[in-house]
Order: C-alpha cells, then structure tokens, then sequence
C-alpha cells in the first residue's frame, strides 16, 4: 500500500499523472527515484577497518532488477505495476546497461562488491567512469565493427559528489570528479562504488566508430575502456588511466582517515585494498609518494603499504601481465621513478634472482612483481590456477613467499545469476527448500533429496523449456533469428580468444554438418549459440567470427540441415544478454585449453541454472567436476600438466596431425572450401585463409590436440540428452551442487583470510 503510494507521488511530482497514464520511458523514471529515495535511507556499512576493492573493470550490468531485490520489494513493484497495465520486465529492458569491463574479470568485480554489501562487510569499489565503456560490437558482412556505446543519461544511477582530487602528470594536472553507484546488499545496509572522472571528456571527438585523438589526454582520459593498445599512443593513455584512478583513490582514502582523525601510520589497521589484476598496481608506489609527503620516511611507509595492499591474479598468459617501460613512466608519471627504483632496490635486496626483480634488464617495469614483493597476500582465482602459479609461471616468488600464496576459488551473485534472471526456478526452488539458501547458498544441496521425485524432475524439465520458450522469443525480436525451441541448446559466451578455442566447436560445427550432408543425423536437434566479442586489434579473433558468421548463414539456409543444426552469434554479447542466454541453455560450453582458463565463471552461472558442463579440466571445471562427479559433466581433452609439457618441450605441431589424421584435416580444410569462400564474400576470404593458415602452422592453443576427443564427447553428451528423466537428474544435481560457487562463500573466505574485517 505504502508502496503504491511512494510511486502515485512520484509519478504525481514527475509528471503531473496518475502511474496509469505513464508511458514505459516515465515508469522507468518513477522506479529509479523510488529506489534511490530508499537507498538513500539504508544506512553506510560502517566498521573500523574497509576493504577497497580497485578495479579498471566493473561490468555491473543493469541494476534496477536487482536493486528492487536487494530493498526486497522486486514482487510488490511487479504487481502494483501489472495491476496499472505495465510490464515490470518491460520497463526494466529501457535501462542502458553500462559496459564497463571486458569480461569475467569486470563481471567478478561486480559480483564481489554485491556480495561485500550482502556480508555486511564495509567494503567499496574504486573505478573510472568510461562514457562510452566497451564498444558495441555490430556485424556487417559478416564481420564484427566497434560503435561506441554511451550509457549515461539523466536516468542515471550515478550520483554526482562534491570530492574532487588534483592528479598531477608530468607536464599537466587534472581535477578528478568523483562519481558514486550506491552498492546495495541482500536485505541489508549499502556500500558505495566510486567512479573517478573528469569534467572535460568531449564524446565529440570520437569519429568512424571509436576512434579518437589519443594524445588529447584532457578530453578523452575517461572516453573508453582499454582504448584499442594496438599502438604506443593507446597504451600510454592506459597508464594515464591507471595512474588517474589509483591517484584520485588514494587521495580519497587518506582524506577519510584524515577526517576521522586517524594517524596515516595506523593506514594497515583501518584499510585492506585488493588490487584486480595488475591495472590498479600504481597504488603501490602512489601511496607510499604520498605519505612521504606527510613526512613518513620511504622505509617506514613501504612497511605500511606492504601490510594494506593484496593482489588477485586472474591469468597466466604472459602476454597480459603488464610491464611498463620506464620511459612511459618517465614521460607520465616521473615522480614515482624514484619509488619504484627504491622497491627494485628492496626487491634485489630479498632476491638476487632475476626473474623477481621489478625493473627488469630492459628497463620494463613488471606490475605484477610489485605486487607480490610488496602486498601482504597473493591469490589465484580456482584451485589448479593458484596451484600453477605456485608451481610453475610464479615459482620463484612462491619459493621467497610461500605464506602469501592463497586461493580463492570464483563465486557469482546468486541475486543476479538466479533470481533476477530465472524467477521460475527461483520460485520452484523457494517451494522445494525454501528460502534459506539465498542467504547461505550452501542449502541448496537440500534438493538433492529429490533425485528420484519424477514431479519434481518434470517440473525442471518444463521450467528450462519456458526459458527456451523466452529466449527464442527475445532473439527474435531483438535480431529477427528462428530457432527451433525443442533443440538442444548449445551454448558458448565468453570473450573471444584463442586459448578459450571457440574455433574448436568451429570444427565439431563443421564436423555435424558434414555427418548431416552424409546422411548420418544426430540423436537430437541441436542450435549452437555463441556470444563473444573480439578486441578491436585481435584480427585471429575476428576471424573466427567471421568463420562462425559464414557458418551461420550456410548452415542455417540449407534446408536439409537446418532441421537439425542450427548456428547462431549473438550481436552485442553483454551482460543482459548473458542474462537471457544462461536460463536456456542445455549445454554449457567451457573447452579452453587445460591450464590456460584461470577459472571461468560463466560455467558457474551456466550450472546453477541447469546447464550441463562439456568441458576440460581446467579452471575452476575441475572444481565442478569434483562436485558432481563423473556422471554430471562431460569431461574432454589433455590434462594441465599434458599440455604444459608439450610447452616446455616446444613438441606440438598441428601440421603433424593434419598430416595425419585425414578425419580432422576434413574439418580444417572446410574452413576453406569452396562454399564457405562462396557465402564469405570476396573480401571474406583472407579472414577464411587466415584461420586455415593459422590452425595448419601454428595453433597455439592446441585446438586440434583435443578436438577428436571433443566431438565424440559431444556425440555422448547429444545422446545422453534423450532420456530426459536421466537428464533432469544430472539438472537437478548441478543445480544442488553449484551453492559453492556463490560469490558471498568467496567473499567470506577473503574476509577470513586476507582482509578481516570484523
Ligand atoms: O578473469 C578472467 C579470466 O580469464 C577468467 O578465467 C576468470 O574467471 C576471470 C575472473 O577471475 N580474466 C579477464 O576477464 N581478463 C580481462 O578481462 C582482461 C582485461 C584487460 C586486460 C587483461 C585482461 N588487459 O591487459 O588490459
């Protein structure tokens, strides 16, 4: 009643009408005034000591479902607006959803900080405000473009503050802006998430898709995410970006000590950062410039620094390991030279190996280096990852500082992850078990009682067919596709790259195909689904999206196959797509070469709703598998120590197997063949060559190592699919299982063991 109330005078104040007479647009007004009205009254999380989460990415999504969760009245809202002739679903599709992050690193961000406010825990995020965050991917001929995709308008969740902070560059200084996101918990208090920005950004200055001058620092510092760093001027603005963020968050920590009148020496005893990735890890020698300037000797606040500062990895793929040339940093930011010059010195001091100093023989300055010599913990994302950091690409550090290696295995907001995006199953779920394990996740397991209840069974069976039922709905829609709802549900979303070898379930596309032209059709109908976006300047990557657009429109027009296969590359694959996708799927695909995926969580997200893995032991894919056994996901491919011996002995070659095995050199040559070439268009053809090229000579990540093992895999898995009493079992157990993987468990753990708060 209050409720209703609340938003006839909103919507009175707004708009001079009754709800009723509102169109979408102004319903979506009215909510957000609501939400933020009562956020506004939920108290700070407040404690002695905070943990500031500083990441470049937090891949939020859109918040209105979510914060109409969290305040606990998402139902009320939902009647009182269907009641009025509106759609709660409807209205929340109007809202931009902001891109503000790649992939899983940005979208774990996010997760955490829902999870930090959940737990209680005084916990905030410290970021930037990209106006036109990630690019929107578009396809035109078959080939993925960039557009810029501006999020903010006057129905924005940001909230201007009046914190604003001087960051000084070599040659110029800028004033930050900084931006707050209020962070709600499940039933509970809030926290804050910080975006630091400038006033002078001019979205103006983008031409042909999102291209833009890169040296006009003052009106493009906060324009995009990781502007494309195919070339000098691109990466030098990331560290421009990088050093705006973490000297902006610094300051505004220092401030709120100062205001609370605690010594800057006590710093380690009030405050624990998380540094994401190497891209917040300036904050390193930033704090410690800015305490000297204080007063505080450089040895006193290396000490303080190094108990306050912790570092997450998220890869072991070298190439994303940052290391800066001291010449940028020279040029940039020269007044943390003479820190990081002492910290090598300290560094050398503990070690005289090479491989663990900071500025290396080439005058690279390695991020990661800094972080684990000066924070207090260092963690992999998934068991087998931290255990190959140990063991194998961050050895030598492990050997100098065997207690600050932990892990700290993946979650995801089951807020987001289940009961925003599948209200049936939440539903169902609620009148099983009750609701007990949306605040301890680990009850769920309480369905496996059920393993044998042929209703319940039936009931999972129908709910996964409404989600396909909806998502064949929405895709149709939104991009004019059929599918065949009664398909299998095939799905693979992730970034596009080649160690997460989508061009591996190219070939067994191909290889389905090529079965279906011969006569031989599968044991049910199948529609493989992909999401993904390739880096603007990764041109492999953007061949195998053209690959699978070719397919797509080969296979997809072919009467004789369409039948039973289908193929199909969602345009814009983002978070709220993510959200459509997962409830759908049948098959969840997570086929990265064993060592190389740090963890994944999209697999996660994909389990908890149902979706059975095919997968590698890899990642947090081990994990799963332990939880469910052998029965419950299909396990495929070399092993991690395989596959990293094949790496030190330098012995793979591709060209070998080809030569071969005429099975899989069908599948490879296809990519080439004449009815590919005909659909992919003259200036198609390259990108065909290329990826032929590329798996003939090199493939680096091993595509055609596993891929026999991963049709027959697949083969099982479509068969298996048919006895669906079998299958809702396997649903049933994934779904139990998945509690684990709730991001409130991983946050727990780092409360416990890194930064202990209360
Ligand atoms: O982090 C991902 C890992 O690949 C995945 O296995 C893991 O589950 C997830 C969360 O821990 N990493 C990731 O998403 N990385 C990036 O998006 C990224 C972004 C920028 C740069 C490097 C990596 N960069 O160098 O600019």
């Amino acid at each position: 009643m209050l409720l209703e109330k609340q938003l006839e005078t909103l919507s009175q104040k707004g708009y001079g009408k009754a709800l009723k007479e509102l169109s979408n647009e102004e319903v979506y007004a009215v909510l957000l005034h609501l939400v933020k009205d009562l956020t506004e009254e939920k108290p700070l999380i407040d404690g002695e000591r905070k943990v500031y989460y500083f990441s470049a990415e937090f891949l939020i999504g859109k918040l209105m479902s979510n914060n109409l969760i969290n305040l606990g009245i998402r139902k009320d809202v939902k009647d009182i607006l269907e009641k009025n002739g509106f759609s709660l679903s409807e209205i929340e599709e109007i809202e931009n959803e902001p891109s503000l992050g790649n992939g899983g690193l940005g979208r774990l961000a996010a997760c955490f900080l829902d999870s930090i406010a959940t737990l209680d825990l005084p916990g905030d995020g410290v970021g930037l405000n990209y106006h036109l965050g990630l690019f929107k991917q578009t396809f035109k001929d078959k080939k993925q473009y960039e557009m810029p995709n501006p999020w903010i308008d006057e129905n924005t969740w940001l909230n201007k503050t009046g914190k604003s902070y001087l960051v000084e560059y070599k040659d110029f200084a800028l004033r930050s802006r900084l931006y707050d996101i209020d962070v709600l918990g499940y039933k509970g208090n809030k926290n804050k998430l910080h975006l630091f920005d400038i006033d002078s950004v001019d979205e103006a200055i983008v031409k042909d898709g999102i291209s833009f001058d890169k040296e006009n620092v003052l009106k493009n510092l906060t324009l995009f995410l990781y502007p494309d760093d195919s070339d000098e001027e691109g990466k030098k603005l990331r560290l421009y970006q990088q050093y705006f963020m973490v000297s902006s968050g610094a300051q505004m920590i220092l401030e709120d000590l100062r205001k609370k009148k605690i010594d800057l020496r006590d710093l380690a005893k009030h405050v624990a950062i998380q540094i994401n990735d190497t891209h917040p890890s300036l904050i390193i020698p930033e704090l410690i410039r800015l305490m000297m300037k204080e007063g505080i000797t450089i040895k006193e606040a290396i000490r303080i620094v190094s108990k306050t500062c912790a570092y997450t990895n998220h890869t072991i793929l070298a190439e994303a390991l940052e290391k800066w040339p001291m010449h940028y940093l020279e040029e940039i930011v020269p007044q943390l030279i003479p820190i990081i010059e002492a910290l090598d010195a300290v560094a050398g001091e503990r070690s005289r190996n090479e491989k663990t100093a900071i500025i290396d023989k080439d005058q690279l300055v390695h991020m990661a280096s800094m972080d684990i010599h000066f924070g207090y913990a260092i963690n992999g994302v998934a068991a087998i990852h931290t255990d190959i950091l140990k063991n194998t690409e961050l050895k030598d550090f492990y050997d100098l500082y065997p207690s600050k290696f932990n892990n700290k295995t993946n979650g995801i907001t089951f807020r987001r992850w289940l009961l925003s995006c599948n209200e049936e199953l939440t539903d169902f779920i609620d009148s099983l078990i009750g609701e007990g394990y949306k605040e301890d996740a680990s009850k769920l397991d309480e369905l496996l009682k059920f393993i044998n209840d042929d209703k319940v069974l039936n009931e999972l069976l129908s709910i996964k067919d409404k989600k396909k039922a909806d998502f064949v709905k929405y895709i149709k829609d939104k991009e004019d596709i059929d599918l065949n709802k009664d398909s299998i549900f095939d799905i693979q979303i992730k970034r596009l790259h080649e160690y997460k070898r989508q061009q591996m379930n190219v070939l067994s596309i191909i290889h389905q195909y090529l079965e279906i032209k011969k006569g031989h059709y599968p044991a049910h109908p199948i529609t493989c689904i992909f999401g993904a976006k390739a880096a603007p300047a990764y041109i492999l990557a953007k061949d195998i999206i053209h690959t699978i657009l070719c397919l797509q429109s080969l296979i997809n027009n072919d009467p004789e196959v369409n039948k039973y296969l289908r193929v199909v590359m969602v345009e814009n694959y983002n978070v709220t797509y993510a959200e459509k996708i997962i409830p759908a799927a049948d098959f969840s695909e997570q086929i990265s070469l064993a060592s190389k995926e740090a963890s994944g969580t999209g697999n996660m997200k994909l389990m908890l709703n149902g979706a059975i893995t095919i997968g590698t032991d890899d990642g947090a894919n081990v994990e799963i598998h332990q939880l469910v056994g052998d029965e419950n996901i299909y396990v495929f491919g070399k092993d991690s120590d395989t596959v990293i011996a094949h790496y030190e002995n330098e012995d793979y070659s591709s060209a070998k197997i080809l030569e071969e095995d005429e099975d899989i050199r069908e599948l490879v040559d296809f990519i080439v063949s004449d009815e590919m070439k005909e659909i992919s268009g003259k200036d198609g053809i390259e990108s065909l060559e290329r990826l032929h090229h590329d798996l003939w000579t090199k493939d680096w990540f091993m595509a055609l190592l596993d891929v026999k093992d991963y049709i027959k895999t697949k083969q099982q898995a479509i068969e298996d699919y048919s006895n669906r009493r079998v299958w809702a079992q396997k649903m049933l157990i994934n779904i139990a299982k998945a509690g684990y993987f709730s991001s409130d468990r991983t946050i727990a753990q780092y409360n416990e063991d890194i930064w202990k708060l209360k």
